[in-house]
């Protein structure tokens, strides 16, 4: 039976790689921090057999231990304050867990790896945000990066130290590049899941107004499922590698609330949108666009799930929540 770790297990994609993996026939360990962590109970619900171990990405010692435990064949670090906007009240935090977390964790495998001639497989969680101000359209393993917030500059060390680890110790360290991918699971402060949430509260008539920033930022979207499919092929190449992993396709916020709302049947959103300078970042990202033929032509893979369809599951999920709450 392989074994697993996964950081940010009680993160939307911690939950479906934990799934597929369990599917998949191997015993998984969970990364889960602080003394009391409230979404302890979904994971424990969602994916039972996980077994979960305490450790913070900040803390090596803790780390090595963990890795002492569960003695994983492969390594998935999806831990990291991954909230964008976040990032520029809290950068020194953010660089210390999403940027030297990275670090943390390679020097914590590279230890446990030791003299073995097996290689731990690692993955790290690398974002279309370190694209930025993008230098290219679409977007490729060899575009050049332009982070423009502290998140995309803390993914950018990640980023390197992962491919200098690979480089300098021959350590199996793969790095994801992964575009925007959302579900039912997304965190609420995540603009897909505020607009299909509140949608589902307008129709039902919950709440009247949704308060958003900048509408004409363009994302490439797709489902969270198909994303951790890829991480875990990435992880089955005899030879580690960098893969963006994106649908192709790009829609703006006025795109997604048109098909939110058309979702509950509302064709006119206007009187119900507000813009709010508070949501508007100091740096936007203005389009991400990936173009995932690398992933396609190596590693199999290609999404499952387009972006009318994914918004229609979150509107399908938040209207059953949201009936449910009734407040
Ligand atoms: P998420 O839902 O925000 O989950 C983040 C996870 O990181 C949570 O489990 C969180 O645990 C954990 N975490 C935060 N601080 C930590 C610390 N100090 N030590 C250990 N764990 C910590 O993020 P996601 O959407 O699942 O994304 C997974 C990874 O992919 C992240 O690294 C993200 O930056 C990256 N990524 C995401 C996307 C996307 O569109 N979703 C795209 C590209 C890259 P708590 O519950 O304890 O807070
Ligand atoms: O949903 P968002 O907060 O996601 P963002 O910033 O693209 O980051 C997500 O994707 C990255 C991959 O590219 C991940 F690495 C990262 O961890 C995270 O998962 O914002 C998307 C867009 C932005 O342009 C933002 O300015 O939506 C715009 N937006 C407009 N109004 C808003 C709002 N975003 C949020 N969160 N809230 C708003 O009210």
């Amino acid at each position: 039976m392989p074994r697993a770790l996964i950081t940010g297990i009680t993160g939307q994609d911690g939950l479906y790689l934990s799934e597929l993996l369990i599917e998949k026939g191997y015993e998984v360990f969970g990364l889960i921090r602080g003394q009391n962590n409230p979404k302890l109970d979904l994971v424990k619900a969602v994916v039972p057999d996980v077994k979960l171990l305490t450790g913070d990405l900040s803390d090596v010692a803790g780390l090595t231990r963990v890795l002492s435990a569960s003695q994983p064949d492969e390594i998935y670090n999806l831990g990291a304050i991954s909230y964008v906007a976040y990032s520029w009240e809290n950068a020194s935090l953010t660089s210390d867990v999403t940027g030297k977390g990275v670090l943390n964790m390679l020097e914590a495998t590279r230890q446990y790896e030791g003299d073995s001639t097996e290689k731990v497989k690692f993955y790290q969680a690398s974002s279309s945000e370190m694209f930025g101000k993008v230098q290219e359209v679409p977007q490729s393993e060899s575009t050049l990066l332009w982070p423009r917030s502290p998140y995309g500059v803390a993914k950018v060390f990640g980023h390197y130290m992962t491919i200098n680890y690979r480089e300098s110790y021959g350590m199996h360290a793969s790095s994801g590049i992964l575009f925007n991918h959302e579900s039912p699971r997304r965190g609420p402060e995540f603009v897909t899941r505020k607009v299909t949430q509140a949608v589902a509260r307008i129709k039902l008539g919950l709440q009247q107004e949704l308060v958003l920033g900048n509408l004409d930022a363009k994302r490439d979207w797709g489902f969270a499922g198909d994303y951790v499919d890829a991480m875990w092929r990435m992880l089955q190449q005899p030879v580690a590698d960098d893969y963006v992993i994106a649908t192709g396709e790009t829609h703006s916020i006025r795109d997604l609330l048109d098909a939110a709302f058309a979702a509950v049947g509302i064709e006119d959103w206007t009187p119900f949108v507000r813009q709010d300078p508070r949501f508007m970042r100091p740096a936007e990202v203005d389009l991400l666009i990936g173009d995932p033929s690398k992933a396609k032509a190596v590693l199999g893979w290609k999404p499952q799930v387009n972006f009318e369809e994914l918004v229609q599951m979150m509107i399908e999920n938040d209207l059953r929540e949201q009936t449910a709450l009734g407040r």
